[in-house]
């Protein structure tokens, strides 16, 4: 079964409520639906989102890539021959998002050649996750509010807060308003999208102790390698990889120079088959992973708990799965639902992810 045409469909959906972090904010959520369409009918479906401000994509270098660069090399190959497919994607750097789509449309269409859901393909330790709900720069009250919303609406008992502002005080005091109005129960963890100098963030984790928080992602950048090195090493709590990782090479180079002891792994930005050699990765290394959130649609999420699911080191920790709630609407035909703050994957072959077409066509950017 070969790849006969790949559609690369901007479309634009607005949010309800902006999310706001220390490098960007994303008020509409400008993606780009893939399709790898096959000589046999079978179409395999996924989610760009581009993120400039992370790693330099935008909706349209995603379609120019898509289209100029990868599709003409990839037309003609057989969906099974997933590491020709690999080669071809890796020839050329960067592009993490336009290649991650390409490769989950690619798992989604072998999964519907087969007869068989994707996270069986993949690994299949279970079927659904716990989420874990990211909350956006608001005043500490605003925080709290909306995560015991969460918490009573969804059950999600699992809070990722983004950080990174300046003075120290404002994020200092989210997390103290927040352990006290959530209590001991809840997880509580940081991202500071590399807000923060390493010295900073020694600071902070200082005037936080005793509030239980659980992981720091992405605290600095990863390239103030010596202090980040350190801060990583006295630091009571792991250090988690995000954005200074989207290949196994980049997490390898972090685990190994002391960049980083945790390691947050995104579908979005690698795909299927690169999540999965940085999985191995982590757990030959004995290093934690979570499964993160690109500020996914719920096309996007529902590639993410595929992969989670499919393994025991990707599900032992709630994956960032529900920041499509604050979305005015989705692609997605069926809704993803959280019930008792978990999400299930779809028992159908590939990845499940069937788009509205009427949807589709009125938020589609290309007529
Ligand atoms: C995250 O975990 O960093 C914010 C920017 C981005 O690229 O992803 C999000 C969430
Ligand atoms: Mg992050």
């Amino acid at each position: 079964m070969r790849i006969q045409r790949i559609e690369s469909i901007p479309y634009a959906i607005p949010y309800n409520h902006p999310l706001r972090f220390a490098s960007g904010e994303v008020h509409t959520a400008d993606h780009v639906l893939i399709r790898v369409h096959t000589d046999e009918g079978v179409i395999g479906t996924a989610d760009a989102p581009p993120r400039p401000y992370t790693y330099g994509e935008t909706q349209k270098s995603i379609v120019a890539i898509v289209q100029d660069v990868f599709a003409p090399q990839l037309i003609g190959v057989d969906i099974m021959d997933r590491a020709k497919i690999r080669q071809v994607l890796d020839r050329t750097i960067h592009n993490q998002v336009a290649k991650g789509a390409l490769d989950i449309a690619v798992w989604d269409a072998i999964g519907q050649a087969l007869g068989t859901p994707a996270h069986k393909l993949l690994g299949g330790f279970t079927d659904s996750m716990r989420v874990s709900h990211m909350l956006g720069f608001k005043p500490a009250r605003e925080l709290l509010d909306e995560a015991l919303r969460f918490g009573e609406q969804y059950g999600i008992t699992t809070f990722k807060l983004k950080v990174g502002r300046r003075p120290l005080a404002l994020d200092i005091e989210a997390c103290r308003v927040l352990r006290e109005g959530l209590g001991e129960d809840v997880e509580l963890y940081l991202d500071a999208n590399r807000g923060w100098s390493a010295n900073e963030s020694m600071e902070v984790l200082r005037q936080t102790e005793g509030l239980g928080l659980s992981l720091l992602e992405e605290p600095c950048d990863a390239k103030e390698a010596m202090s980040r090195r350190r801060l990583v090493e006295r630091s009571p709590i792991p250090i988690v990889a995000d954005e200074s990782a989207p290949t196994a090479g980049d997490a390898s180079r972090e685990l190994l120079s002391g960049g980083a002891n945790a390691i947050c792994i995104k579908t979005a930005r690698s795909g299927f088959t690169e999540a999965t050699e940085i999985l191995g990765l982590c757990t030959g290394l004995g290093v934690d992973v979570t499964m993160g959130n690109q500020i996914d649609t719920q096309v996007g999420s529902l590639a993410t708990v595929t992969f989670g699911a499919a393994f025991e080191a990707t599900s032992r920790r709630a994956g960032e799965l529900s920041n499509f709630l604050d979305m005015a609407d989705d692609l997605l035909a069926e809704p993803l639902q959280i019930v008792n703050g978990r999400i299930s994957v779809r028992t159908v072959p590939g990845v499940g992810a069937a788009i509205d077409e009427s949807k589709l066509a009125r938020y589609r950017q290309d007529h």
